[in-house]
């Protein structure tokens, strides 16, 4: 059984999606960010970073935080999505979506939704940051289906941020082959059943 410490956020919905997915057992816990659950004394010991995602894989008494490391642990554990002949393609995408469409999609939102009109430098940074990620997703997907090969952890990490264009302001026609493979994966059951699961 895997407890999974999530919210109803890009990164939390990465790891619901990847269990519906491999139809393993979890169960969800909240942790309430508006009530800034992230930083009490019992989840700061499973989080040193007072974020979410976390899980738990009570069979293995293992806990893990970073979304990207919970993705690759799940994968490996189940042998799924993460095959052996595309490993370091998917990898490669991954770390892109954490290192890169995370951050800098998430800081988009801070400056042009949450807080939008209290710098005119960083929205326009945001502006320039989040264009850039949505033409390294387009170029890429000209000629791919999925990220990596076959429907993989690429995808199901970078999906839940594409899922809030509108709040980092893009309109998604303008990236037909990013709109194509948004709407495809939309469609999966585990994807619609693992968005909702807290
Ligand atoms: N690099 C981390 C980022 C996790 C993250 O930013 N989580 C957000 C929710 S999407 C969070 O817990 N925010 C609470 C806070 O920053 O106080 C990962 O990929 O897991």
């Amino acid at each position: 059984m895997i407890k999974l410490y999530t919210a109803p956020t890009p990164n939390g919905r990465k790891i619901s999606i990847l269990l519906e997915e491999l139809k393993v057992e979890y169960k969800c816990i909240l942790v309430n960010l508006d009530k800034k659950e992230q930083f009490k004394k019992k989840f700061s010991k499973i989080s040193p970073t007072n974020k979410i995602p976390v899980i738990e894989d009570c069979e293995h008494k293992k806990i893990i935080f970073e979304s990207g490391a919970i993705l690759i642990y799940l994968a490996e554990k189940y042998k799924k999505y993460l095959p052996k002949n595309k490993y370091w393609e998917v990898l490669q995408w991954v770390v892109f979506q954490v290192a890169y469409v995370g951050p800098m999609l998430g800081q988009a939102h801070q400056y042009l939704y949450y807080n939008s009109g209290k710098s005119k430098f960083a929205e326009k940074k945001s502006r320039q940051y989040t264009k850039h990620v949505y033409e390294i997703l387009e170029k890429h997907l000209t000629n791919n289906i999925y990220f990596a090969g076959r429907y993989s952890i690429a995808d199901i990490a970078i999906w839940p941020w594409v899922d809030r264009h509108e709040r980092h302001q893009i309109k998604l026609n303008k990236y037909p082959n990013t709109e194509k493979w948004y709407k495809k994966i939309s469609k999966r059951p585990a994807v619609i059943k693992g968005y909702n699961v807290v």
